[in-house]
């Protein structure tokens, strides 16, 4: 019989430059050998040189693409990144709290299981990607129910509201998170000089921490990073992973894809992620780029 792929759904806006957003995740997805499956939360008009507009999806079409697409297919773990408004946040947020027919094999299971939700505020040109009502959605409901929260500095810091820029200001911020009902947290810090992720989680013991620490990329293919890292997570834990060696491997992950990401456009273009289909086929020896 064929081989069965895990299967990561994510939750997110359309880029259609396909650095971020669900074509991009879907990439991702497909880069960790997993099937992937999406819902739309809201089109997006950009390019590399930024969001000129946003326009949300009708929250009955997420809940009911939603609902269709657990009552079918048994999914292993969800990737939560734009969601625009409030409206369409606690669309999202009814259905991972309702009872949702999962697949054969975990019948029962009263939600979906490796929920990471990236905490998507504003693209990196600044145009705002959550409402005022989807912040309070986010807060009160999204990170208590997700498995892992991965915000990047400015987004921890104002989820937070606390200064989040040093190690000490990041440890802080997970503490205050992990407060605010989050079980888990990957807090990025890929604006800091050292490119430090913190990964944050809680245990019997208390609060156990982990720091990563990578050399910075200076690079101009940085579109998308966000969305890679965290849908990254989502692949690595419906493949079994636990939670350190899953953002380890998500972080060098988007690493390679930043490193290998396309000179495309006029802004910051999109990281490469699929570069390992190059590694492949050069391997193969069938040429390729150079990486
Ligand atoms: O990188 C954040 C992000 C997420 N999702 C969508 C986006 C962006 C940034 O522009 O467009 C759809």
């Amino acid at each position: 019989m064929a081989e069965k792929p895990p299967v990561v759904l994510t939750i997110a806006g359309f880029d259609p430059s396909s650095g971020a957003g669900v074509t991009a995740d879907i990439k991702t997805i497909a880069a960790h050998s997993c099937y992937g499956v999406a819902c739309v939360t809201a089109m997006t008009v950009q390019s590399t040189a930024g969001v000129k507009r946003v326009e949300s999806s009708d929250p009955s079409l997420v809940f009911e693409t939603l609902q269709e697409l657990a009552s079918d297919i048994d999914i292993a773990a969800v990737h939560i990144g734009m969601l625009g408004t409030g409206k369409v946040a606690k669309a999202v947020a009814d259905f991972l709290s309702s009872t949702v027919g999962a697949g054969a094999s975990r019948p029962g299971r009263a939600r979906l299981p490796n929920i990471v939700l990236d905490p998507v505020l504003k693209s990196s040109s600044g145009a705002s990607l959550l409402d005022a009502a989807g912040g309070r959605v986010l807060i009160e409901r999204l990170i208590p129910i997700a498995d892992v929260v991965t915000p990047n500095i400015d987004e921890a810091a104002a989820i937070t509201g606390l200064k989040v820029q040093e190690l000490d200001e990041m440890k802080a911020a997970a503490a205050k998170l992990h407060d605010m009902g989050a079980s888990a947290v990957v807090i990025t810090g890929g604006h800091l000089e050292k490119a430090i992720d913190l990964l944050s989680f809680t245990t019997t013991q208390g609060v156990q921490q982990e720091i990563f620490k990578a050399e910075r990329q200076r690079s101009n293919s940085t579109h998308g990073t966000g969305c890679a890292f965290a849908t990254a997570m989502a692949c690595h834990l419906a493949l079994d992973r636990g939670l350190a060696e899953a953002a380890l491997l998500a972080k060098t992950y988007v690493t390679a894809a930043i490193v290998n990401g396309h000179p495309l456009g006029k802004g910051h273009g999109p990281v490469h992620h699929l570069y390992r289909m190059n590694q492949q086929r050069r391997a193969a020896g069938s040429g390729g780029e150079s990486t």
